[in-house]
């Protein structure tokens, strides 16, 4: 029978069509006040609005109505409906805060309870060496910097001096999305060097920011992923000089490795966002084809560098006559696989939770120049 579970109904056929809509709502409306949960809600929308629902056979029984009667009945069906469907949500969203309250109070952690040894998850070595390179930087003064990973041509490649015709635009070398309109399209940025730009546009000199992150080129094999991490650099001011860079870099190399006497070379190259340009390499030795960093009359490169083109600073609104900069970027896996003795980079990207245990560290000892890398 229709609307059973609401009874008893006080509807009789002398009762006007208005009544009987009334009646029929108030019972409803107290039964979803009396509810006690999440199911007793649904069993009382079945039963008033369902397919066989009470207010769903009073509508269907509207066509049997005198004509004159239909619109009034129809307007009060429709809001008794309504009042309905309200009350139902707001009953299922107290209902459900209720649940949830009750949940968080059950699952609820004390985070003061020491970690049992053995148990706890490890950093992924690329989050490692970033947190040491960051910490490095950050005792110089420098602060970290990110943007996006989908970018235009304009701050990856425009800006920074880098010509149509330069192969680094080549389409082999970039990820490129579909046009968006004629000769518009979007990249995967290829270095993070366009986060560079970003910030010379939005800020004034001092500038000293260090930018961790992730890039991507279109090249797959056993030393190159199409997914990878770099860390740029970038000090700008008034009167900065190649010296600058210099010290900076000698002393990044010997705190990252450890090695307070490792040889530092810079050697003359070529960047077209930088003049004059050096790649930086570190002393190693390769005797007995093992490779060990520090003295041993072997060199090895680990990161690039230069002073910021005049054109880039110009392209960003800062002005080459009244400012310099140093720039240089790194490979995180590459340094990663030197310091921690990896000999593979593809096993970065495995997710095998063998190689995480043996190669990841533990969460709690975050890098700091004060506590030791
Ligand atoms: C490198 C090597 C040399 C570099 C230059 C800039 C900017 F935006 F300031 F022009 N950002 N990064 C740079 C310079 C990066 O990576 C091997």
């Amino acid at each position: 029978m229709k609307g059973a579970m609401f009874g008893p109904f006080f509807v009789s056929e002398e009762m006007s069509d208005n009544d009987k809509t009334e009646s029929y709502g108030n019972e409803i409306i107290a039964a979803i006040e009396r509810a006690t949960g999440l199911d007793e809600i649904e069993k009382i929308r079945v039963a008033a609005l369902g397919r066989s629902g009470v207010v769903t056979g009073m509508m269907q029984a509207l066509g049997k109505l005198p004509k004159e009667d239909r619109a009034a009945a129809g307007k009060s069906l429709n809001a008794l409906k309504t009042g309905i469907e309200e009350r139902l949500a707001a009953a299922t969203r107290k209902f459900e805060a209720a649940a949830l309250d009750a949940r968080l109070k059950t699952e609820r952690v004390d985070i003061t309870l020491p970690v049992k040894a053995g148990i706890t998850g490890r950093l992924h070595p690329i989050s490692q060496t970033i947190a040491e390179v960051v910490a490095i930087f950050g005792e110089m003064g420098f602060r970290v910097a990110e943007g996006p990973h989908i970018e235009d041509d304009f701050h990856n490649f425009t800006a920074l001096n880098i010509p149509p015709e330069h192969p680094a635009r080549q389409e082999h070398d970039t990820f490129y999305f579909p046009e968006t309109a004629p000769g518009q399209r979007k990249l995967l940025r290829t270095h993070t060097s366009p986060v560079q730009i970003r910030t010379m546009l939005k800020e004034k000199p001092p500038i000293r920011i260090i930018v961790p992150g992730r890039t991507f080129r279109s090249d797959h094999d056993a030393t190159h992923s199409p997914m990878f991490h770099q860390v740029e650099g970038l000090a700008i001011g008034e009167n900065i000089h190649m010296g600058q860079l210099k010290g900076c870099l000698i002393e990044f190399c010997r705190a990252f490795f450890a090695i307070d006497d490792l040889p530092v070379r810079f050697r003359a190259s070529y960047f077209p966002f930088t003049e004059p340009s050096a790649e930086v390499d570190i002393g190693c030795s390769r005797a007995g084809g093992e490779l060990k960093i520090g003295a041993g009359g072997d060199w090895l490169e680990i990161l690039g560098s230069g002073m910021v083109h005049p054109k880039v600073l110009a392209n960003c609104g800062i002005d080459p006559a009244k400012y310099q900069g140093f720039a240089f970027g790194m490979g995180i896996e590459r340094i990663a696989m030197l310091k921690y003795g990896i000999p593979d980079l593809r096993t970065f990207y495995d997710s095998d939770l063998r190689w995480l245990r043996h190669y990841g560290f533990t969460p709690l000892d975050t890098p700091s120049m004060i506590a030791g890398l």
